[in-house]
């Protein structure tokens, strides 16, 4: 049995050691990074069973992308390996003030040559829910194409499927970008974009009417990240809002938002079978919390993924309360 199932590209990651600026930094760490990758390894942190489909190179990047993942638990048993293009890379560039830069090198990478010809549902096999972003529909159109199949056959199957819509301008025109994105939501269950995301697609409005816009295209369930304001649910009728964690050091805020994504769903996988009817505000704050808590860590920590903690230290700093 598998909890969640989840589809995207996983690059290497190149930080500078100093987090010094990239153009004059001579020492790099290499570590791991990719939206879908960092919610499963935040899943299986916190006591989920999650398994990882993505394409990568026959090469040693490859080969890290799965050791590190099977090291953290994560079943990489549906990793597709391509023979001729490479596992993408990226770099980090952190700055003194605001968020790090990211500099891309993925142009025909393994995981942008992704088509719907290799979905397959022995992907979700066992699976109760399937975890998506709008990175891989931005690699190109087969991966748009693959990604809106494998929501498609969730769907069908019985999961439940969840979508973080990860803007990402760099990678593809905003006018694309809005139209893809926007189709895919009404294939989701719990849709969870930042107030950003939210304005970049719907145009401005109040915080309340995006949640409601959003349902209104069928999810059961909208997460709204709002940076240092916490964040805001809605589900059916209810709407709650949850109260930021602290962030005493900020360092590193790439992966906050897959953080949040690993936060909400260790706690809405327990509510699965609420969900259709419309979740009660009581565990929609709960996710919150959890999600926040997630969020904050992430922040804290240089790299994707490192500083995310487990189901123990959770309890711990939630003061024993258990879910
Ligand atoms: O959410 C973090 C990701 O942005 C990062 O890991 C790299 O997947 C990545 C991307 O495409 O930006």
């Amino acid at each position: 049995e598998v909890d969640v199932v989840t589809l995207g590209e996983s690059m290497i990651l190149f930080q500078s050691y100093n987090q010094g600026a990239l153009q004059y930094e001579p020492l790099f760490t290499k570590s791991l990074a990719g939206a879908e990758s960092n919610v499963a390894i935040g899943l299986s942190r916190l006591g989920k069973k999650v398994r990882w489909i993505g394409r990568l190179g026959s090469d040693p990047f490859g080969d890290l992308v799965l050791s590190t993942l099977s090291g953290q638990g994560v079943d990489v048993s549906h990793a597709v390996r391509d023979e001729e293009a490479p596992t993408a890379v990226y770099f980090k560039d952190f700055k003194r003030y605001g968020d790090p830069a990211v500099y891309y090198y993925r142009k025909g990478s393994a995981a942008s040559r992704l088509s719907p010809d290799m979905v397959d549902d022995a992907w979700l096999e066992g699976a109760g829910h399937l975890h998506v972003t709008g990175i891989t529909p931005a690699l190109g159109p087969d991966t748009a194409e693959a990604t809106r199949l494998l929501m498609q056959r969730a769907r069908a199957l019985g999961l439940t499927v969840s979508f973080d819509p990860n803007l990402r301008r760099k990678l593809w025109s905003e006018d694309l970008a809005r139209k893809t994105l926007l189709s895919l939501i009404p294939l989701c269950d719990i849709f969870m974009p930042g107030d950003e995301e939210a304005e970049f697609l719907l145009g401005p409005k109040e915080i309340e009417e995006y949640g409601r816009a959003f349902l209104d295209m069928g999810p059961k369930l909208v997460a709204m990240k709002l940076g240092a304001e916490g964040s805001i649910g809605f589900a059916g009728q209810a709407v709650v809002r949850a109260e930021p964690f602290p962030v005493d050091r900020l360092i590193d805020t790439v992966g906050a938002g897959d953080a949040f994504a690993s936060g909400l769903l260790s706690v809405l996988l327990e509510h699965r079978s609420e969900l259709a009817d419309g979740l009660g505000e009581k565990p929609l704050h709960e996710a919150l919390r959890r999600a926040n808590l997630l969020g904050s860590m992430a922040t804290q920590f240089k790299g994707d993924w490192e500083g995310l903690p487990t189901l123990a230290e959770v309890h711990g700093i939630q003061g024993g309360h258990k879910h």
